[in-house]
């Protein structure tokens, strides 16, 4: 477990919050992949593509010894696995897993990009990660700088307290 990754969680069709607590138990069965801490869980309007329900998301901080290629190989066979279709870039979905960082890598592959491009401007995705990354920052700007400058902060609302990983972590 010598790397650690930082992955974001959505979905918005059928069961959300059985298809987030879903994607935990699976996470934690990857082979050399631990879960180390885990978000709340939010309730976030739809960005982009913005006809289509709230999304529920969350992040998910864990210990790997899988590179990230192998670790987004995993994270798609589980996408596979929870049915995902793609007719519609950015459109309804079961389950999105997106790797956001790893270790303090910058990768620049085909099918992977890390950091992940589009984070930053996500308040989806900051406000989950500031649950289990405080300390985040970009240069000067903490991740309470960076979440005022998201135009979808107003669409997060707080929708399941989490217990830190119990019966995830470890
Ligand atoms: N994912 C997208 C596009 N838009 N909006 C919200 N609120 N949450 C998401 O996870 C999301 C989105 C593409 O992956
Ligand atoms: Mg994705
Ligand atoms: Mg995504």
């Amino acid at each position: 477990m010598a790397h650690k990754a930082y992955i974001a969680l959505g979905s918005n069709l059928g069961d959300r919050e059985g298809h987030l607590t879903g994607a935990l138990q699976y996470i934690s069965g990857i082979t050399g992949t631990r879960i180390l801490s885990i978000s709340n869980i939010y309730e976030t309007d739809p960005v982009g593509y913005t006809e289509q329900g709230k999304f529920l998301n969350m992040v998910v901080l864990v210990g790997t010894s899988l590179s990230p290629l192998r670790l987004l190989d995993e994270l798609q066979k589980m996408e596979q696995e929870f049915k995902r279709s793609r007719e519609i870039r950015w459109g309804p979905r079961t389950l999105d897993a997106d790797i956001l960082l790893y270790d303090d890598i910058k990768l620049d592959d085909p099918r992977l990009v890390i950091p992940h491009p589009r984070m930053l401007e996500r308040a989806f995705v900051l406000i989950p990660l500031k649950d289990v990354n405080p300390g985040f920052m970009v240069g000067e700007k903490t991740l309470e700088d960076m979440i005022q400058e998201c135009c979808d902060k107003d669409g997060v609302k707080l929708y399941k307290k989490m217990d830190n990983g119990v019966g995830f972590c470890g």
